[in-house]
């Protein structure tokens, strides 16, 4: 297992980390930074609370949790946990004590009425990642800020024509963002029917949610907060790719068996390039970003960037216990493991049968933009400056109250996504936008042919990625951003309007 810095992270000395810290504080005096000091019992707090402690790792499993009668009622509550990784002590930011938070299950249609009750000792607030619902009051709105011992309540509506798959949920407040998500705050969210799309065999085949991040995370997390006392035991060898929480767990399947995965990047920084652990069996694409595609496109690997998802539908092969692994991109955006799990392959299921219905298409509305009416025509412009930590969109680093750009609802405009960035200390930024979806055109001036809408594309270190986005059904302010969360929190982020 090797330790490496992260890729989004700029290589830089403890003393410099340390001046920064106190620059932070001085000099971005704004209420999205707050001093704070911790004490060794709010790492404690909420220990007795833990159960179910699994192999490698004592903190508790995620929860499932469904809607009912139409309704998704459930509290969330943010806090300090301590457990361990190895054996080794570690403290985690976490939703109800479970490492990721508990699944939440919905269906289009669904309301939401949650209340985030933070008990951590800073402001948070929470992200819908991937819905397509209103950015405004209650509902996905980022720029809400919950201080510590506050509760807030959300009411999210979600369509009944809201895409379904797999989406997920974390803290997006400017500034805490990236310590938050590093530190355990995310868990999925899923929209559920996606089964209904396939055909009739394969409707009742098991799902596998394979939730997928680095943890801890980085102790870098301890100096953006300006704290004396480390929040995670971090760099010291015990770090570790976790898959729903655990250490290199073990996946049952039969040989010659089809399940559908949920795989889901739900880390604050690392690309997960995973590769099928069954030989000549590619994963089968039927969803992206929580998006049914139009047309079901076969790879045996995936490049998943942080906050990205692919709903795959896999046929295994062969017998006994088959290593599933990512495949190295580089020693900066890898994450800490190779191994994600451990495929139990058992028995022996007539494989030609299943593999013969996999679906080609999905009987779900294509909502093809290659042929829209585009209103607007953009540039946007990522940059870095890692000497500063200074990242920023069109030279411009966030401001909540600085309205970007406005658009009009009903429209499609064109953006092209320049990445200014140049190897061989550059990075690939992940764009992701709120509220709508977008279409991929084109890939380094190469025509790029979607199979269906996405919310996050990687940019190409010295590339460009041109994307068409729609403004359908809400008003209000939303965001785009980088999706390594280091750079959101460091300025790449914009606020828009979307107005009638
Ligand atoms: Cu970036």
């Amino acid at each position: 297992m090797g330790i490496m810095r992260k890729r989004g992270l700029p290589l830089v000395s403890f003393v410099a980390l340390a001046a920064f810290a106190g620059l932070l504080v001085s000099n971005i005096g704004t209420t999205y930074v707050q001093k704070r000091t911790f004490q060794s019992s709010d790492f404690n707090a909420f220990a007795k609370d833990q159960s179910s402690p699994l192999a490698g790792m004592n903190f508790s499993k995620p929860k499932d949790v469904w809607s009912k009668d139409g309704i998704l009622r459930t509290s969330l509550v943010a806090a300090f946990h301590s457990g361990k990784v190895d054996g080794q002590p570690v403290t985690a930011m976490l939703y109800n004590g479970s490492l990721p938070g508990p699944t939440l299950h919905v269906y289009p249609g669904d309301r939401i009425e949650l209340n985030l009750i933070n008990n951590l000792n800073e402001s948070t607030n929470l992200h819908f990642h991937g819905f397509h619902v209103s950015p405004a009051n209650n509902s996905d709105n980022v720029l809400l800020e919950i201080p510590p011992g506050k509760t807030q309540h959300y009411t999210v509506d979600i369509p009944i024509d809201h895409p379904i798959g797999t989406d997920w949920y974390h803290p997006h407040l400017h500034h805490f963002t990236y310590p938050q998500v590093s530190a355990g705050l995310s868990g999925l969210l899923i929209v559920e029917g996606l089964q209904k799309l396939l055909p009739k065999p394969l409707q009742n085949i098991t799902t596998q949610n394979i939730a997928m991040r680095d943890f801890p995370f980085d102790q870098l997390y301890v100096y953006t907060h300006n704290s004396i006392v480390p929040l995670s035991n971090t760099n010291t060898g015990h770090e570790r790719l976790t898959v729903n929480g655990e250490v290199n767990p073990t996946i049952n399947i039969t040989s010659g068996e089809t399940q559908l995965w949920r795989l889901a990047n739900i880390g604050p920084e690392n690309w997960l390039h995973v590769r099928s652990p069954f030989p000549g069996q590619p994963f089968h694409v039927i969803a992206q970003d929580g998006y049914p595609v139009w047309q079901v496109w076969s790879n045996d690997t995936l490049n998943i960037p942080s906050g990205s998802r692919f709903d795959v539908l896999v046929t295994a092969t062969g017998n006994g216990s088959i290593p599933f692994t990512t495949v190295k991109n580089s020693s900066y955006t890898d994450p800490y493991d190779n191994l994600i799990a451990i495929v139990n392959v058992q028995g022996n299921l007539e494989a030609v049968e299943h593999v013969n219905v996999i679906p080609t298409t999905l009987p779900y509305l294509k909502k093809d933009l290659n042929n829209a009416t585009i209103a607007a025509h953009r540039v946007i412009n990522f940059s870095s400056n890692d000497r500063d930590w200074i990242y920023g969109l069109n030279n411009k680093t966030f401001n909540p109250n600085r309205i970007a750009e406005k658009f009009k609802l009903g429209t499609v405009e064109e953006w092209k996504l320049v990445n200014l960035d140049k190897l061989p200390i550059g990075f690939d930024h992940p764009f992701h936008i709120h509220t709508n979806d977008f279409q991929v055109m084109s890939i380094n001036g190469r025509p790029y042919h979607a199979h269906g809408l996405q919310d996050t594309v990687n940019v190409p270190v010295g590339g460009n990625v041109v994307v068409r986005i729609p403004f359908n059904d809400y008003v209000g302010i939303s965001v785009y951003h980088c999706h390594l969360l280091f750079h959101e929190d460091y300025g790449m982020m914009n606020a828009f309007e979307i107005v009638k």
